[in-house]
């Protein structure tokens, strides 16, 4: 119940906001991207990441309120960016579940979109790979129809974790798989792993699907996904999450 109210404060007093962690397009060397991942800057506990409130927050029906905050945050940081003069194509958020069976959803997205001035293009929506395999239809996948539709780009998370089915692939308008970070670990090292990824960036390859990797920590990793064809690749290899004011310094040295 107190973490709840504390929640509920934090929200209102605007400390919980998203950090941002790059993406890297693996044939450019160039950033492609940024994901919002929401942290509570909490006054005495430090960073508390999301797992530790992502849930009591669903449980408390707050999920819309984060997804409010995270979005006019990362809209606003990608006007900033812009106003700077730094070139970042997209932005990427995380929706629930519980956000993507919001009837609002799609209308809220393309009023906020509009509101900035932003092309639907430079948002990107992350989807966890067992929503898409557990919703076949209905409110869900009407959602992530309507954002595609809207022009937004619909990034499938976690994928290889999930069982969504090959034609649940198809049948959904994925752009991307975001390729677990399981899959990803040790692949410079482990022949066993580096062929399971080769298998998932071939299957990506032949339906048309972009990739991105996730959990890439080591420069071994990274060489190792640029040589397999992998378009993009995200990690602490690259950099860690970080708030909206250091994003711009870290690519602005990278440029
Ligand atoms: O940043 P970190 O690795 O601690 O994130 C843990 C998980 O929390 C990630 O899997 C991420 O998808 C999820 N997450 C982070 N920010 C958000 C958010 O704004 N909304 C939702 N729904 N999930 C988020
Ligand atoms: O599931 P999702 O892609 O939303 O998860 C993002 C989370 O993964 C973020 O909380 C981020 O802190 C974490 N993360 C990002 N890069 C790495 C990495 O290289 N290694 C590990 N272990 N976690 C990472
Ligand atoms: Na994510
Ligand atoms: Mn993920």
């Amino acid at each position: 119940v107190s973490l709840l109210s504390d929640i509920d404060r934090a929200l209102a007093n605007g400390q919980i906001q998203p950090w941002y962690q790059p993406q890297l397009c693996t044939s450019t060397g160039r950033i492609s991207g940024v994901e919002a991942l929401a942290r509570w800057l909490h006054p005495e506990r430090g960073i508390v990441p999301p797992a530790d409130f992502l849930g009591p927050l669903d449980e408390a029906g707050q999920m819309d309120r984060l997804s409010e905050t995270i979005l006019q945050h990362a809209l606003t940081a990608l006007r900033g960016w812009d106003a700077e003069g730094i070139d970042l194509p997209r932005v990427s958020v995380n929706f629930s579940a519980t956000e993507l069976r919001n009837p609002q959803l799609v209308a809220r997205i393309r009023w906020e979109l509009d509101r900035f001035g932003l092309d639907p293009r430079r948002l990107a929506i992350e989807v966890l790979e067992t929503v898409i395999a557990e919703s076949p239809e209905g409110i869900v996948a009407r959602n992530i129809l309507g954002l595609s539709e809207l022009g937004c780009h619909i990034d499938l998370d976690d994928f290889g974790t999930g069982h969504a089915s090959i034609t649940a692939l198809r049948r959904f308008p994925v752009h991307r798989l975001k390729i677990d970070r399981s899959f990803v670990s040790r692949i410079d090292r482990d022949e066993e792993q580096r062929r399971m990824l080769a298998a998932i960036l071939g299957l990506a390859d032949r339906l048309d699907l972009e990739t991105l990797a996730e959990g890439v920590e080591s420069a071994g990793e990274h060489a190792l996904l640029a040589q397999l064809g992998c378009d993009h690749v995200q990690g602490f290899g690259i950099a860690r999450p970080m708030p909206a004011a250091h994003l711009s310094e870290w690519a602005r040295s990278h440029a």
